[in-house]
């Protein structure tokens, strides 16, 4: 009987595994650490791993730099995608593309750290909605959920959200930043910010994301001046390398001129 019970968790476990693994949608990864090397400036820093945005936007696969939306049922918000969602990196299930102990923040979730999703821009017109308990709706920036309480609840960091506009062709788009809120001494230093953009691709060189190209997006844009080591996982780099050839060079600066404070419609 208790072998029998043994090979029944296991089976479970495998389940998990595979329903983990098997996950159809995108997801943010939270994690810290983000070059995964001990003993750099980032191993106490959150960050957001983007490597599966846009990848469910389309035909084949990362064949739009935003997320389409598509009409639903609802005659409020009518316009929605149920992905990204967020997730986190884990030191348990081998095998599932969270896994990674290097970059998983250490201990019990809502005890030895307290990840808060905090944002800090939305387009007017958009929310980010979580329809799974516990329920809440995002619309404004400064509003905010306590991602490790969740995962604490559920003994699981994945969790989905669902995005909704009031129209399926306008440029909409949230930032969002993962904040350590547990005053224990040892805080994570914040994330940078990550955005997510629906329906459109901003113009070149909107690299902050709001819809005109100014002197923000230039900051940014510097900091990735003569990068070459971009990578899809970076939300920043993905549109500061406007031609997506891999590299930040004057053919970038040039698109980004082009668009200098431009309005997108
Ligand atoms: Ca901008
Ligand atoms: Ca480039």
């Amino acid at each position: 009987m208790k072998s029998l019970h043994m090979c029944a968790v296991a089976l479970l476990g495998v389940f998990v595994a595979q329903a983990r693994a098997e996950c159809s949608l995108d997801h943010f990864i939270i994690g810290i650490n983000e070059d995964g090397i001990a003993g750099t400036e980032d191993d106490q820093r959150l960050f957001a791993d983007c490597r599966q945005k846009y990848r469910r936007s389309g035909s084949p696969a990362y064949v739009n730099w935003y997320y389409p939306l598509s009409s639903s049922i609802f005659s409020d918000y009518k316009w929605r995608i149920g992905e990204p969602g967020f997730d986190a990196f884990q030191q348990t299930y081998p095998g599932v593309s969270t896994y990674d102990p290097n970059r998983c923040p250490e201990g019990v979730p809502d005890e030895n750290y307290r990840i808060i999703v905090e944002c800090i821009a939305v387009s007017p017109g958009l929310r980010a909605v979580h329809k799974d308990y516990p329920q809440f709706t995002i619309d404004q920036a400064g509003q905010s959920f306590n991602h490790s309480a969740i995962h604490k609840m559920r003994s699981n960091a994945h969790m989905h959200m669902s995005y909704q506009a009031v129209d399926g062709t306008s440029l909409f788009w949230i930032t969002w930043r993962l904040v350590d809120a547990l005053d224990d001494g040892d805080k994570y230093a914040p994330s940078k910010p990550f955005t997510v953009v629906f329906n459109r691709q901003p113009l070149s060189g909107d690299l902050v994301v709001d819809g005109i190209v100014d002197c923000h997006d230039l900051a940014a844009f510097l900091h990735h001046w003569l990068h070459a080591a971009g990578a899809i996982s970076n939300d920043n780099y993905e549109r500061a390398d406007a031609n997506r050839d891999g590299h930040v060079d004057f053919m970038d600066f040039a698109m980004l001129a082009a668009n200098w404070l431009t309005v997108q419609d």
